[in-house]
């Protein structure tokens, strides 16, 4: 992005003064984001990607739901708006290009987490948002993506590049294939809990660097990447974590005999999701939510392939291979889940007060 594009976002924020620096932020997959430093005042300026987010006045809408709903003290970190332009939106579009720009939140956000106790206020901070939103009616948020967690239309989209390849298919890419090919049981298990389980505000995209801790990991500051606020299962949430924290690698990993299941941070998760839930949540709610692990693990290893098997259209990368590594990394991690499922399934019991039905 250049200077003088900057300027021009700039000129609808007239709170935001000149002597503008800027630089490349974050490792978001979808937007292009950058850190602005205005005088002594730092923001977030993001190109929005409407590609992938082809209702972006849904987002807008869904937000504005939360905010008349939220009153102070029901959370204890924040959900930053972006900031009303001076026509009071929250886009602003320069010709064809939107943009939006955030308040800077203090603190910093991590790819992976070690540390137990910051795995277990991830978690529960993630919780509490579900908790907040109780009494939203789920049906009054709007799809910004329609079936975004829609395992079995994943699965479509899969076979559809499978036919149809953009990539040449090389013993690796096929064996990747018939490994994601195999899991499709998980769309089974989807489908049933699909018919039974509550529809609640959920967050949709808890990978764990979208949530801006203190400094020390201690307290979490800021949820953030809310465009995929909408009706959701609570599986989906706790899924994501369990991807992206219960985890021995982050996803972009490529030590591939390392990649396990780390069954401490695992425990972790669940202790900090089910204290703030434990009086809200079903009993087949809390059994999905180990089935949760399993299939955002699944769907986004198929997401990453497909965009692969499609010449990388969807994801940023930064190299040729990235997807196909991503999804090689979340196959590994899947395999280890479910061959970790009796442990799993310890610990769940440990934890919860019954045991819960797991993965029927
Ligand atoms: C994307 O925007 P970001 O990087 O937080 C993606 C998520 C995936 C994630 C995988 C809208 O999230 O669904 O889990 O990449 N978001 C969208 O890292 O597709
Ligand atoms: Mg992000």
């Amino acid at each position: 992005m250049d200077k003088q594009l900057i300027d021009q976002v700039l000129t609808a924020y007239p709170v935001i003064k000149s002597g503008v620096s800027f630089s490349r932020f974050g490792s978001g997959h979808i937007h292009s984001t950058y850190r602005l430093q205005a005088g002594s005042s730092a923001y977030i300026l993001q190109e929005f990607n409407d590609r992938v987010f082809k209702y972006p006045e849904r987002i807008s809408a869904n937000l504005t739901v939360l905010y008349s709903h939220l009153k102070p003290g029901m959370l204890d970190f924040e959900l930053p708006l972006p900031l009303q332009n001076k026509d009071g939106k929250m886009f602003t579009a320069i010709g064809e290009r939107l943009f939006r720009i955030f308040p800077f939140v203090e603190g910093v956000t991590k790819d992976k987490v070690d540390d137990l106790s910051a795995c277990r206020a991830a978690a529960a901070a993630f919780a509490d948002f579900v908790v907040a939103f109780l009494a939203v009616d789920s049906d009054s948020m709007r799809d910004t993506i329609p079936d975004f967690h829609n395992l079995a239309l994943r699965y479509e989209q899969f076979e559809n590049s499978i036919r149809n390849p953009q990539v040449r298919i090389t013993q690796e890419v096929e064996d990747l294939i018939g490994f994601y090919q195999s899991q499709r049981d998980l769309v089974d298990t989807y489908r049933q809990y699909k018919s039974s389980l509550p529809l609640r505000v959920t967050h949709n995209d808890t990978k764990i660097n979208n949530l801006i801790y203190q400094e020390d990991l201690s307290r979490v500051n800021a949820l953030i990447d809310l465009d995929t606020i909408m009706a959701g299962y609570v599986f989906y949430d706790f899924g994501d974590l369990v991807r992206t924290v219960a985890c021995s690698e982050d996803e972009s990993s490529l030590n591939w005999d390392s990649i396990q299941v780390d069954l401490g941070k695992y425990g972790a998760l669940i202790a900090g999701f089910f204290q703030p839930l434990k009086d809200v949540l079903d009993r087949d709610e809390m059994g999905s939510l180990t089935y949760g692990g399993e299939m955002m693990t699944c769907i986004m290893g198929l997401r990453f392939l497909t965009d692969y098997l499609n010449g990388n259209v969807y994801y940023h990368i930064s190299y040729e291979n990235q997807n196909l590594h991503r999804s090689k990394n979340q196959r590994i991690l899947l395999q280890s889940l479910r061959d970790h499922r009796p442990q799993i399934q310890q610990l769940v019991g440990d934890i919860m007060p019954t045991p819960k039905r797991m993965n029927t």
